[in-house]
């Protein structure tokens, strides 16, 4: 079928609630991640870093490190330069200016932690000794730290930005100021989104191993975006695209942190040439706070207008992102304020006017990557706590505001043009407030307030973007091409190997792909092993990211695995002497529909095509195998919501989440253990982000929470009870009816941590803004 068509799928497979296939080895410890990975030879790199937020480099001594013993090589910037000048970033959208980062440090240092030099021995512990030995002098130059100042001019952080700007632009859409001048009300306020980091459990690493003889490049890397590495590779550096290989082993988690190219994974590949032996790297957990992308850090002003009925009449957002020294690719400084602005302030509510304005700052800090919910985040929590201030100031439910604005009918166009053709968006306000049983909730909180305890609740609801491709890139006027592809092949004995352009991190798809390949030929579970880009000798894949997998691959799945369908249908026919069109694939067999006892086995059918002429249909092509691409015609948006009850401490001003409420819309559901799994993960990774999780500099541009003690992330013990309700709205055009939902979690569920804090802390009259939300904060609004 072509790419716009959805073939119906009989749901057997999909919708189950598989077990994860995966789950036994790696629970085992079978699995194998990057460290895992030993190759004969093989050299360890260790990096000097910088200790200067900005600074002029004056000079870098290897001497002595070069004469420790076991050490092979020290190369500063000056080495790497002969190779490549650096990575040049930006975001394909109008108003954004580049960056080259290089791959080590040359004259300056621009922020805490940029790689200077790096040091390769025969072992990690002479390479850590090496780095110790490496002197750099450093000239301090002023560090610019905050983004908003930095724009209004003064000292540079990038001198290859005039003015800090990275990016800047916006729209006007709509007649937003007769929207503000005609407003019955204006609810406004300015939002801070802390600086986080994605924090994977496994941190990076890469491994790379050049061939001489062959000019050939391994490089193993447990990135989310294998394929675009290989083409930095291939670009940057001039290893022949045909002899270089990214493989991606067992992943612990990426969270959008390992969806870049990292001046890492191209410094490895020219050192094992230079060096001609295998160079390892694995990073650690300092390293990783310190030196891997940061996340989500924004000062947003945002205003609605409201109408004597309390709907929103037009929205103005100033979204401002502290974007760190670099643009790191292919995501960039701009990622955050851009997706805020641009992708999120109407959300599920029917807003006709819009001013939108981005603008991202260079900085003396980590440069900013992406993060689960890229600008989603704090575009959900700036729309969806003004929602619930414009609540208490109309004297109306967190749920009745919400139903004035809500859009209810199908398909909407939103200020800027896009269509959203179907969504459940009234529902999911219904549903939450069904499911917290409101009037019981009020009651509870007022009884407990006269005991002298503070219990709030907190609602927010999303529409999330998702199976990002190139037709969603266009409508938000972001460029890039994103299609992936997908192989199915079907053995002589009716196994079946499915290889997807997609890595996992730990989303389940080697299972969630399985069931959507089990339907579609009729296979059991068992029989399908999928690979998921173990290796780019295979395919083509976009990267796991805009909560694109389930939909993208899903659809290259799908066409791939039609295309078997219809040659073990025809084959069929001819054995059965059947029509083609009443042959059904199910339970392990083709069946005419309506002759019962009329079937041959799948396994007979595979065999046949591979070792039996006669059975053959005339001009019968015996592969089976196929591999095709898929890429949606049009943007796809999944929505849903989250309410939460939170208890305050007087005491202490620590917040406790009791009880976390979420609907979700994803169309089909493949595997509803897995949609909730990622439910409960994104939203645990939310209330870290609104209580607990904040990157921390001093005003020397130092970064302070550089272990797990400073940096404090959830775990088990701020994980709350859940109540998940599942509603259903296919979407028109995928196959399958399918939409992503990987990134909702984290999405929405700060917004609602944040209003439940303000709803439980309404009778002090303070209302707080910024997340995370401290004790402090907490304590201060207490006590007036
Ligand atoms: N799924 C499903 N039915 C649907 C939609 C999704 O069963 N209708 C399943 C999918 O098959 C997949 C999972 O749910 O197993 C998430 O699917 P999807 O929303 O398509 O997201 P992606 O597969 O593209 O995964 C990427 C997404 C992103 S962008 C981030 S960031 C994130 C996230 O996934 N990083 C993760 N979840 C993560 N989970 C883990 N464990 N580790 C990460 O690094
Ligand atoms: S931040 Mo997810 O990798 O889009």
């Amino acid at each position: 079928f072509p790419h716009s068509q959805s073939p119906s799928i009989a749901a057997r497979s999909i919708g189950a609630r598989v077990p994860r296939g995966d789950d036994p080895r790696l629970l085992t410890g079978r699995g194998q991640y990057l460290a895992d990975i030993v190759l004969p030879g093989e050299l360890h790199a260790c990096f000097v870093r910088s200790s200067a937020a900005h600074a002029r480099i004056t000079r870098v001594t290897t001497d002595e490190a070069r004469a420790l013993d076991g050490v092979v090589a020290v190369w500063t910037g000056e080495d790497a330069a002969k190779f490549c000048e650096g990575i040049v970033g930006e975001l394909e959208v109008e108003g954004c200016f580049a960056t080259t980062m290089p791959l080590l440090a040359r004259d300056i240092v621009r922020y805490v932690g940029e790689p200077v030099a790096v040091v390769v021995a025969e072992s990690r512990y002479v390479a850590e000794d090496g780095c110790d030995l490496v002197d750099v002098d450093y000239e301090p130059l002023e560090p610019v730290l905050h983004p908003r100042s930095a724009l209004e001019g003064g000292p540079s952080a990038n001198e290859e930005l005039p003015d800090n700007v990275a990016l800047r632009g916006g729209k006007v859409l709509g007649d937003v100021e007769g929207a503000f001048n005609d407003a019955a009300r204006v609810i406004e306020a300015t939002f801070h989104s802390g600086r986080l980091s994605a924090g994977p459990m496994e941190t990076r690493g890469v491994i790379a191993s050049y061939d001489w003889t062959s000019r050939r490049l391994r490089l193993w890397t447990g990135s989310q975006m294998p394929h675009y590495i290989k083409y930095c590779l291939t670009a940057y550096l001039g290893f022949p695209e045909n002899e270089c290989e990214v493989l991606t082993p067992d992943t612990g988690g990426g969270f959008g942190q390992k969806a870049h190219i990292f001046p890492e994974e191209m410094l490895l590949p020219l050192l094992a040439r230079e060096l001609d032996r295998p160079v390892k790297w694995v990073e650690d957990r300092r390293e990783n706070l310190m030196t891997a992308t940061h996340a989500h850090e924004q000062f947003i002003d945002i205003a609605y207008a409201f109408d004597s009925d309390a709907r929103a009449t037009g929205v103005r957002i100033r979204a401002t992102g502290d974007g760190g020294a670099y643009h790191q690719p292919p995501w960039s400084m701009g990622v955050e304020p851009w997706c805020t602005a641009m992708v999120t302030p109407t959300g599920v509510y029917d807003i006709p006017a819009a001013d939108l304005t981005y603008e991202a700052a260079a900085t003396n800090k980590t440069p900013i990557g992406a993060y689960r919910g890229v600008g989603y985040m704090a575009g959900t929590l700036v729309r969806e706590c003004l929602m619930d201030d414009a609540a208490r100031a109309f004297k109306l439910s967190p749920f009745d505001i919400r139903r004035r604005s809500v859009v209810r009918e199908f398909p909407w166009t939103n200020p800027q043009g896009i269509v959203y053709d179907e969504g459940s968006w009234l529902q999911t306000i219904d549903e939450l407030e069904r499911m917290v049983d409101y009037p019981a909730f009020l009651e509870r909180q007022a009884a407990l307030r006269a005991e002298g305890r503070f219990i709030g609740l907190g609602l927010s609801v999303f529409v999330e973007s998702s199976g990002e491709s190139t037709a969603m890139g266009k409508a938000h006027d972001l460029g890039g091409i994103y299609h992936d592809t997908a192989t199915v092949k079907m053995e002589p004995n009716g196994s079946v190997t499915v290889t997807i352009g997609l890595t996992t991190q730990g989303q389940g798809h080697r299972t969630t792909m399985a069931q959507v390949v089990a339907d579609s030929l009729g296979v059991p579970l068992e029989a399908i092993t999928v690979r998921a880009a173990e290796s780019t000798t295979y395919g083509w894949g976009s990267g796991t990211v805009g909560s694109r997998g389930a939909v993208i691959a899903g659809g290259a799945v799908l066409r791939a695995s039609n295309v078997i369908r219809t040659k073990l249908v025809a084959l069929a026919a001819s054995m059965l002497e059947a029509d083609p069109a009443d042959i059904d694939l199910v339970d392990g067999a083709a069946v005419v529909l309506g002759v019962p006892g009329s079937s041959v086995s799948i396994i007979d059918l595979a065999t046949a095509v591979y070792f039996d002429q006669s059975a053959w249909p005339a001009d019968f092509d015996p592969t089976l195998e196929a591999t095709l691409a898929y890429d949606p015609a049009r943007p796809i948006f999944s929505n849903g919501g989250h309410a939460m009850i939170v208890e305050v401490a007087p005491e202490t001003g620590f917040v406790t989440v009791e009880k976390v409420f979420s609907v979700e819309d994803c169309g089909t559901v493949i595997n509803p253990d897995i949609v909730e799994g990622q439910i409960r993960g994104g939203v645990v990774q939310g209330i870290g982000a609104a209580l607990l999780e904040r990157l921390v500099y001093d005003d020397s541009g130092q970064l302070v929470t550089t272990t797990l003690l400073d940096y404090h992330m959830p775990s088990m013990d701020f994980s709350p009870p859940f109540e998940i309700h599942h509603l259903e709205t296919p979407s028109s055009h995928t196959p399958g009816g399918i939409k992503g939902m990987g990134e909702s979690g984290l999405i929405a569920a700060p917004a609602a941590v944040l209003n439940a804090v303000n709803d439980a802390l309404s009778h002090t009259g303070t209302v707080l803004h910024d997340i995370p939300i401290t004790p402090e904060q907490v304590l201060r609004a207490l006590r007036g």
